[in-house]
């Protein structure tokens, strides 16, 4: 395969609600589309998923403009492609700026599926047929309104319920969340809000019986995250901390962690992010896929991703109406009895909605080799 061209768009789409997180609120969602076009015309899709501002990793949607302009698309000029694993390789030189990577590499990997007639969960070798799904609920104005986020959330079938949790919004909110819904399947991810001297409060955490504690250390942190697993009966679930394939290794190694969250976008691609998944797998550590408030693009990446079998805990994907009025793929992602069906048609397996796609379009760069 070879790639004649990488069309380039800016999106803007503002979300039904904001979602806040210990580093600060989002509701209009800025973001990249890739879109790449082999030699007989195939077509693949990819998201590239960094926010606006660098919170959650180094990564802005400008950055990753600049890194995929500059050096990335260029690198994929005049060459033969037999395999998407190859990308990865190929972007070797390049430090991190995974969100770029994976952006067009997604793409790569939708275009190449299609292009052997298969889907992108049987390109990745995945089996499942569904995907069991939770909800992440960002942080709420008060008590109530995150009470009827849950409600809601549980009504309509969603296995299991995150919260978003930092300083001062901890131990009372779990209390009440668990007095309320004593047997409710519950997560809470801090975003790195905490560090050890806070060890006495995360301990505290031991009594609400949580699936997992997502991510409460430093983002750049594998030894105080191992410290602190040692004290808690809670698994560590490591989000922001994992990079590649690499960290996962060390991570288990240390003990860092109980449970990985996969995102993507964060560890530059599907070829690495199934790497983590087996790295996992063979040392029994679950996995489960992450979320970036994606649109229907990158939704549909995580789905096909989620079908592999170490991904045996619900993931954040949730479907496109809890983030969305209209979604830019058909059919949209919906979500019953929190369980989404895997697509069995050629790549991504849901059709990018061209007219959708560029209402919300701002900017459209046009690069043929
Ligand atoms: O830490 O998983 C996270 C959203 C934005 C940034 C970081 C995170 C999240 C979420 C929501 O938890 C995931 C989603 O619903 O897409
Ligand atoms: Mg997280």
């Amino acid at each position: 395969m070879e790639i004649s061209q990488v069309i380039i768009r800016k999106l803007e789409m503002t979300m039904k609600q904001p979602f806040t997180t210990s580093f600060g609120t989002m509701q209009n969602r800025k973001f990249l589309v890739i879109e790449v076009v082999d030699e007989l015309g195939n077509r693949g899709w990819g998201e590239g998923v960094a926010f606006e501002i660098p919170w959650y990793t180094e990564e802005t949607r400008e950055t990753s403009l600049h890194i995929l302009q500059d050096f990335l698309i260029p690198m994929l000029k005049g060459k033969t492609i037999q395999h998407p694993d190859e990308i990865n390789e190929i972007f070797k030189t390049i430090r991190k700026n995974n969100m770029a990577k994976a952006a067009i590499e997604c793409a790569v990997w939708d275009c190449w599926a299609k292009r052997k007639n298969l889907s992108l969960t049987k390109a990745l070798a995945g089996g499942k047929s569904e995907i069991e799904v939770g909800i992440s609920i960002g942080l709420q104005k008060d008590f109530d309104t995150l009470t009827n986020r849950i409600e809601q959330s549980l009504l309509s079938g969603f296995k299991r319920i995150k919260v978003k949790i930092k300083p001062g919004n901890d131990i009372e909110l779990l209390k009440q969340i668990r007095t309320r819904f004593p047997n409710v399947p519950l997560m809470a991810d801090a975003n790195s809000a905490y560090t050890l001297e806070d060890i006495e409060l995360l301990k505290g955490f031991d009594q609400f019986n949580l699936m997992m504690i997502e991510q409460p250390l430093a983002s750049d942190d594998i030894v105080d995250h191992a410290k602190l697993q040692k004290e808690l009966k809670t698994p560590i679930c490591l989000d922001e901390s994992i990079l590649s394939a690499e960290d996962a290794r060390k991570a288990i190694e240390l003990g860092s962690c109980g449970i990985i969250n996969i995102k993507i976008g964060r560890v530059g691609g599907l070829t690495e992010a199934k790497r983590i998944h087996d790295i996992c797998q063979k040392n029994g550590i679950p996995v489960w896929c992450g979320g970036m408030l994606e649109a229907g693009i990158g939704r549909a990446h995580n789905i096909a991703l989620t079908a592999l079998p170490n991904f045996s805990l619900p993931g954040d994907t949730a479907g496109s109406s809890s983030y969305w009025e209209r979604d830019i793929i058909f059919p949209e992602v919906i979500v019953e009895k929190g369980l989404i069906p895997v697509p069995t048609s050629n790549g991504i397996g849901f059709e990018v909605d061209i007219e959708e796609l560029n209402r919300h379009t701002t900017d459209i760069k046009k690069i043929k080799f």
